[in-house]
């Protein structure tokens, strides 16, 4: 809109000027004599490449084209009458001294003098021909890519706007060899001031050329003038552009090993499923050159998230992945000989790596491509994520050296709305990266699905427009089209710093995979492939015309090719896989499940406990919190202070704080975190007079990094004052599937940082869950990579309906893999319990524990994700609370037991139990918030006869504590007490697991584990208070009955 209007008043302007030249009130004089003869002499030329036909015809038959006014009349109705006194008077001034005038006005009278002294044909230009030029223009600027011929198999059936006719904008045969100016102040490209006088036809050749050829640009939805002059100034070169013999042998030689590559693969493996490039061999040459320029203008790192189709090749041509390693795997031999830690592996086409390659400008790039899984595009915000940790750790500010290349399908780029949450985090403070280049493998069919079907808008690439990125089509078979605007890409990623799309429409030879009949569902499509040339045999026959290059040139490099080929297929039959780069750098020292990481302790030295529980209680002097604010940082000095009563926020910051300090980042994500959802947090606290920030957690020490500690999006104010990228003060993005992805990525660089994604409430979860399905829950097994993401789920049943009182606690419990009928080792010098499961689930019931099993994460030997179901009333509990004893590392306080202060797996009867009490009856068994029910009633019942055992952390599930539990309570009937229905909570999970702790201990079978809980539900909760509260009620009754419990 802004565009519009700035073209608009351009426009404008630009008729003003006219307005105002004498040099132009002559020539117009002078034609006006001859009559109003656009009209007449409507012209529709058949053979005219330029002007359409049918379009003009009845255009001109309904609205005839407006006589040329003359000047004179014009300039008192033309914006006001004063307008040509001004300028006569104005070119009077820059006649006698130019620098009299504005720069613009120097300009413009010094080309326009320069053009009427050299140009005689220029004399002939109307006000009305230069605007509407400047229609035409703008028009090919807007809607040229509609001619342009992107589609290689020439099936696209696309209406040509009318609005790129001459005729529709008065211009006749008559017209193409007068001669026009064009220049418009600040303006780049055709509109450039500096432009020579043109023909019409010379200038419609070029607007064909730049704007209808083989590529079509996108860009006038950009707002910024700035940046669509930058890309005028690229796409509207007096010249088109031509690559040199040199570049184009290069060119060559990777289109080769493109097209070879898959040839070489299907002669081979004629049964596997690769899913094969061909239709878009010239995406490997184009990446390599997008690669190249990008590493010429300082990027050294790349990221790079793809799907299934031409994976094996980007891995191989451009990834440079040895290709006996690719031709070992594709023979399906073990993935790794070395060490039993091979995980379940995954297809070969879902598989990432990681090498440095050479560049033609003589560098090195790293590259990585970041395994994904069968779902398209989820891996989209991994990629963007793990860039972004890379800048941070790699101290890439201004975020040149680090850049992430995602790949998509046209069916998926269209169709998975995780698309449009990962753009959206592109220029926000705490996710953006500098600019994502997306690169769509635009085959124009999905699966079976032809576009039409498959989408609502023109191009499979609209979804960008929301974001003002430009965007390239170009025609697949072009090969130095498309090299070039790889290039293009890589210049506007590092000079705006944002997204950008390149669309290679091309097509897909075989069928979606190389086993598949692609005629049975796209007939015509494919009869019209079949006898299509490929890409390499179109590029071939243009160098051969051009005379650049000979046939033996084009030979050897196919010798070339093939013999590596082979002799790479030789070796691969020898090949040993090395042991999996599956530790980057970073991660040097850390430990695969095979090998034991010794447990250690979490507890902090008291001083420097209270050292960093001051710095985070403490606001500025002079800053004006809210009330409730100061009174909350008051409360929480206190705590520090008194050492009593640390509710579960300070517990929280001082894991943080200490984590910090002992050099480790924090990274907390997700909606509203800054306050917290349940506004409990105030991890940032504003200012209620200026507006200003503070957080206290970036103040724990001296000089602190100040990305060291990161909350959603606080840098905010920083970078508006610095006008670096756009912000969207306080508010985080609304998505679970982007962020979680993102975070995830994040985590998976550096292993010495705490990264946390929190759910506003846990059931928002589930829009993430291909995020838990595909990656966290099965990541290290599928791909051997480690992460220690945390994920926060605020859980519980107090009343607020169906939706926010269950995270679904059972899902994640239902997706671990620790085996519930085997009791591993638990001795806790040989345990290797939690390494070798998949992630673990806690639900933690006290701030202290908390604190540790955030801890815990960073200080072990390896990383595995954490599930934590947080709680909401136990925020502001009054018996949620721990003192700082329980925190330190001091032997003999309250958190120290044999080993030292650790996160406590299970807390035990708070009772003061021995180690055998048998006159116990009932041991009750539960996790998370309901314990403080429990704990109540007992205490109003005086039910001293039950023991009330928390299992803190439910998966993997600790049956060495379990056991013990069953020792001390020799006669207990033993229960389940759940507030989640049947169906759901932990129920499902705990039972198989507790029975095999209780058989190894002689207590009897399933049928011994009595069930407490609400019955079977569809929905999570009531949506009744009333009905929730007797619920609750009667749970916790049941569970400290006197009689026995007959359930289940
Ligand atoms: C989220 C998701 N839904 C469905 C599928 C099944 N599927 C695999 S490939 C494919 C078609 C993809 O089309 P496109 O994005 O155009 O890529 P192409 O295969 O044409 O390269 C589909 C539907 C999938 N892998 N992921
Ligand atoms: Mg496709």
């Amino acid at each position: 809109m802004i565009c519009t209007l700035v073209q608009g008043l351009a426009l404008l302007r630009m008729a003003w000027f006219r307005a105002g030249c004498s040099v132009a009130k002559r020539s117009i004089r002078r034609n006006l004599s001859q009559g109003g003869s656009y009209a007449a002499r409507a012209w529709v030329g058949p053979q005219n490449r330029y002007i359409h036909t049918t379009v003009f015809t009845s255009k001109a038959e309904a609205a005839p084209v407006p006589r040329p006014v003359p000047l004179s009349r014009l300039t008192d109705s033309f914006l006001d009458g004063t307008s040509s006194v001004y300028l006569e008077e104005l070119q009077r001034a820059w006649e006698a001294d130019p620098s009299s005038v504005d720069e613009s006005w120097d300009n413009f009278f010094r080309n326009f003098a320069s053009q009427a002294a050299t140009s005689p044909g220029i004399s002939g230009q109307t006000i009305q021909e230069s605007m509407r030029l400047l229609l035409l223009v703008r028009s090919y600027q807007v809607n040229g890519h509609m001619k342009a011929k992107l589609d290689p198999l020439g099936l696209e059936e696309r209406k040509i706007p009318d609005d790129l006719d001459p005729a529709l904008y008065g211009f006749t045969e008559a017209d193409l060899d007068r001669e026009f100016f064009l220049g418009v102040w600040r303006m780049a490209g055709f509109l450039a001031e500096n432009r020579p006088v043109q023909t019409l036809r010379a200038i419609l050749t070029r607007l064909e050329q730049a704007y209808c050829g083989s590529i079509g640009y996108e860009y006038m939805h950009i707002a910024d003038r700035g940046k669509c002059n930058w890309l005028r100034d690229k796409i509207e070169t007096p010249a088109p552009m031509q690559y040199n013999r040199q570049r184009r042998v290069v060119i060559l030689d990777r289109l080769i090993w493109s097209t070879q590559f898959e040839n070489f693969l299907a002669t081979k493996w004629t049964a596997s499923k690769r899913f094969g490039l061909e239709g878009c061999e010239t995406l490997i040459p184009g990446m390599k050159e997008m690669f190249d320029r990008s590493a010429d203008l300082g990027v050294e790192s790349i990221v790079i998230g793809m799907p299934h189709r031409g994976r094996l090749n980007v891995l191989g041509n451009v990834v440079r992945k040895p290709l006996r390693q690719i031709f070992s795997e594709f023979s399906n031999k073990p993935v790794d000989e070395v060490g039993p830690y091979i995980g379940t592996g995954d297809v070969k086409y879902h598989l990432g790596t990681s090498y440095d390659r050479p560049t033609r400008g003589g560098k090195r790039i790293h590259l990585s491509l970041v395994a994904n899984p069968s779902h398209l595009e989820a891996v989209d915000p991994v990629v963007v994520g793990k860039t972004r940790a890379k800048q941070y750790y790699s101290n890439d500010v201004d975020r040149t050296k680090n850049m992430g290349v995602l790949i998509h399908g046209d069916g998926s780029f269209a169709g998975q709305g995780v698309v449009y949450e990962t753009l959206h985090l592109s220029a926000l403070p705490n996710y953006t990266t500098g600019g994502t280049i997306h690169i769509v493998v635009n085959n124009q069919v999905a699966f079976t699905t032809d576009p039409k079907s498959g989408r609502s808008s023109q191009y499979c690439t609209d979804v960008a427009k929301a974001l003002d990125a430009p965007i390239f089509h170009v025609n697949g078979d072009d090969m130095e089209a498309v090299a070039h605007v790889c290039e293009l890409a890589a210049d506007w990623r590092q000079t705006f710093r944002s997204d950008v799309v390149v669309d290679i429409v091309c097509y897909r030879r075989f069928g979606h995979n190389e086993m598949d009949e692609p005629s049975f569902t796209q007939p015509k499509m494919y009869k019209v492939i079949r006898n299509h040339p490929s890409a390499l045999e179109i590029y071939q026959k243009t160098l051969l015309e051009s005379g650049q290059v000979k046939k033996d040139d084009i030979d050897n490099i196919h010798n070339k090719v093939s013999s590596i080929l082979n002799e790479e297929f030789l070796a691969s039959k020898d090949y040993i896989p090395k042991k999996r780069d599956w530790l980057s750098a970073y991660w040097s020292g850390f430990k695969s499940p095979e090998q034991l990481s010794r447990i250690r302790n979490t507890g902090v030295n008291p001083e420097i406990l209270k050292n960093v529980g001051k710095a985070i209680t403490t606001l500025p002097d002079n800053f004006k919190p809210h009330r409730a604010i100061k009174k909350i940082f008051l409360e929480r000095a206190k705590m520090i202070e008194t050492g009593e009563g640390i509710d579960w926020a300070v517990s929280e910051a001082l894991a943080f704080a200490t984590l910090l300090i002992e050099g480790n980042h924090v990274r907390l994500s997700g909606q509203d975190v800054e306050r917290g959802t349940f506004s409990h947090r105030h991890s940032v606290v504003h200012d209620q007079e200026t507006g200003e920030k503070y957080c206290p957690l970036d103040h724990v020490m001296m000089n602190q990094d100040e990305e060291m500690f990161t909350v959603s999006n606080r840098r905010g104010l920083k970078l508006i004052a610095l006008d670096c990228v756009p912000v969207q003060a306080k508010a985080s993005s609304l998505s679970e599937f982007g962020v979680l992805g993102f975070e995830l990525g994040y985590s998976m660089e550096n292993p010495n940082s705490l990264v946390l994604w929190e759910a506003q409430f846990g059931d928002f979860a589930n829009g993430a869950q291909v995020i838990f399905d595909q990656f966290l829950s099965c990541g290290e097994a599928k791909w051997l990579r480690q992460t220690g993401l945390v994920v926060l789920l605020p859980h519980g049943y107090d009343g607020q309906g169906p939706e926010h009182s269950s995270a679904r606690l059972e899902r994640f419990l239902q997706m671990s893999d620790d085996n519930p009928y085997v009791i591993p080792e638990m001795d806790p010098t040989l345990r290797k319990q939690i390494q070798e499961c998949n992630w673990q689930v806690v639900n933690v019931t006290t701030p202290a524990n908390y604190f540790h099993v955030l801890r815990r994460q960073i200080h072990r030997e390896f990383r595995k994700p954490l599930i934590v179901m947080s709680p909401k009333n136990l925020l502001r509990h009054r018996d949620c609370k721990s003192n700082l004893s329980e925190f330190d590392d001091v032997q003999g306080h309250a958190g120290f037991d044999k080993q030292g202060t650790r996160f406590k797996r299970l807390i035990k009867d708070q009772n003061d139990h021995s180690d055998l009490e048998e006159g116990i009856r009932r041991l009750v068994l539960c996790s998370g918030k309901v314990y403080y029910e429990l704990d109540e009633m007992r205490k109003k019942a005086g039910g001293d006869d039950v023991a009330i055992c928390r299992v803190e952390q439910l998966c993997p599930f600790p049956y060495d504590l379990i056991q013990r539990e069953l020792k001390r309570y020799p006669n207990a009937e033993l229960v389940w007490c759940q507030e989640e229905p049947m169906n759901m909570g932990a129920y499902n999970y705990i039972a198989p697991r507790l029975c095999t702790a209780m058989k190894a201990r002689g207590r009897g079978t399933i049928d011994d584990i009595k069930y407490v809980g609400r019955a079977p539900s569809a929905a999570t909760a009531t949506g009744f208070i009333q009905v929730h509260v007797k619920e609750q009620a009667e749970l916790v009754q049941k569970a400290l009955q006197p009689e026995p419990i007959s359930c289940p």
